[in-house]
């Protein structure tokens, strides 16, 4: 192996190893409000496939401020934000039930 070579692999070596690995995918969440679980302080939603992620089904999510759980109630429609592998809703808005 030449010493070129070895610079060269080197620098190889250390640009796979300063990747940073991906942040969490962002995804859009929609979904029917099934319970609000003030205990727990989490919701209980069938929501839709979320594109990418998980596919449609209900379940219970933490949510991102507790005072969101004091002004959703069962059969609200609602959308939020959701980052890949973190069961929590961000930023929950009452959404128009779809036609
Ligand atoms: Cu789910």
């Amino acid at each position: 192996m030449t010493k070129l070579t070895a610079v060269i692999l080197f620098l190889m070596l250390s640009i796979s190893f300063a990747q940073t690995p991906p942040k969490k995918k962002a995804h859009l969440f929609r979904g029917k409000v099934e319970q609000v679980n003030l205990s727990t302080k989490s919701v209980t939603v069938n929501h839709e496939k979320v594109e990418g992620w998980m596919d449609a089904m209900t379940m219970a999510y933490a949510v991102d401020k507790e005072s969101i759980l004091k002004e959703l109630k069962p059969g609200d429609q609602i959308k939020a934000t959701v980052y890949e592998d973190d069961f929590t809703l961000y930023e929950i808005q009452k959404d128009t039930p779809k036609k």
